[in-house]
């Protein structure tokens, strides 16, 4: 990395191994996922009761957010489309407001299996300090289902591209399946890349020194509907991410006294969301 400002590295409490009482969300952006997002929420509820659900309903058209709603999840409403990344975003800064210590996401439309979400958990907290975001790699093991051709290829170019950045094997940086710490939920609420962001949030947290480790997960083939990341737009996505890696790699990034004068996050309020349905126990 070139010589830049100092990292993003708050100092956080170390995790407890297994504590009890670490609270965790699971945040699951949703764009007219309308038909599946109810079963997500309930699956996410059967297999890990411990997390509380969030639904990011991405200014969707349909009943995304009351099919959300009737399963059990809160349900944050943006008034417009802004991208799954903006829908994360929106899911951190809940996440930060609200004091959770774990985030994770989930796919709306059932790609992910809720039943890893444990798995997942178990490499954060045992690896403490070691791991601040933990991946779900489809490429570690069986990926559960045939994974489309040019999803593979794409997947293998930034796979080497951030292998050789990051100085550590990185097997699926387009899985959106993930997990972060105190110190992830507190950087990408300030700062979360947009469009396709899952490979630029894997390099930002490696310019912030904080790390990462991947864990082998099976994934659903999507149920219905169409991938953000379609034939016609894959060479698009190919460029704009490449370029954004490369521009990133130079981009100086502030640190927390930089950009608040005060150790720590102050978080700016969302403008544009509003929230419903069960509150934060
Ligand atoms: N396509 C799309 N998905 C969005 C958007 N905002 C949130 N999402 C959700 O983000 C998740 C991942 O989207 P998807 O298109 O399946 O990406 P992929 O799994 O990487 O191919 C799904 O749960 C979507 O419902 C958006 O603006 N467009
Ligand atoms: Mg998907």
């Amino acid at each position: 990395m070139p010589a830049g400002p100092r990292p993003f590295r708050p100092s956080i409490p170390e995790m407890a191994p297994d504590h009890p009482q670490l609270r965790k969300l699971a945040i699951v952006p949703a764009y007219n996922e309308q038909g599946m997002v109810g079963r997500v929420v309930r699956e996410i509820r059967r297999h890990a009761p411990d997390f509380d659900v969030l639904v990011v309903d991405d200014g969707s058209t349909d009943d995304s957010a009351a099919e959300a709603e009737a399963s059990g999840a809160i349900v944050l409403r943006h008034p417009f489309n802004t991208g799954i990344g903006g829908a994360m975003q929106s899911g951190f800064k809940y996440a930060l407001r609200h004091s959770y210590d774990v985030a994770a996401q989930v796919d709306g439309d059932g790609q992910h299996k809720p039943a890893h979400l444990h798995d997942l958990l178990a490499k954060l907290q045992t690896s403490g300090d070691e791991a601040d975001m933990v991946c779900g790699s489809r490429f570690r093991g069986d990926p559960g289902y045939k994974v489309p051709i040019g999803r593979r290829i794409g997947n293998l170019t930034f796979s080497v591209v951030l292998t050789v950045i990051c100085r550590q094997r990185i097997t699926d940086p387009t899985s959106g399946f993930r997990m972060t710490n105190r110190r992830g939920i507190e950087l990408f609420a300030r700062d979360y890349p947009h469009d396709y962001p899952e490979v630029e949030a894997i390099l930002m947290l490696h310019a912030h020194r904080l790390r990462i480790h991947e864990v082998p997960v099976r994934m659903n083939a999507r149920g219905f509907g169409h991938s953000s990341i379609d034939y016609p737009r894959s060479a698009y996505y190919m460029v704009k991410v490449l370029l954004a890696l490369y521009v990133g790699l130079f981009r100086r990034r502030a640190t927390p006294v930089e950009a608040t004068g005060q150790h720590g996050l102050v978080e700016q309020p969302a403008k544009d969301a509003a929230t419903s349905g069960r509150p934060v126990g």
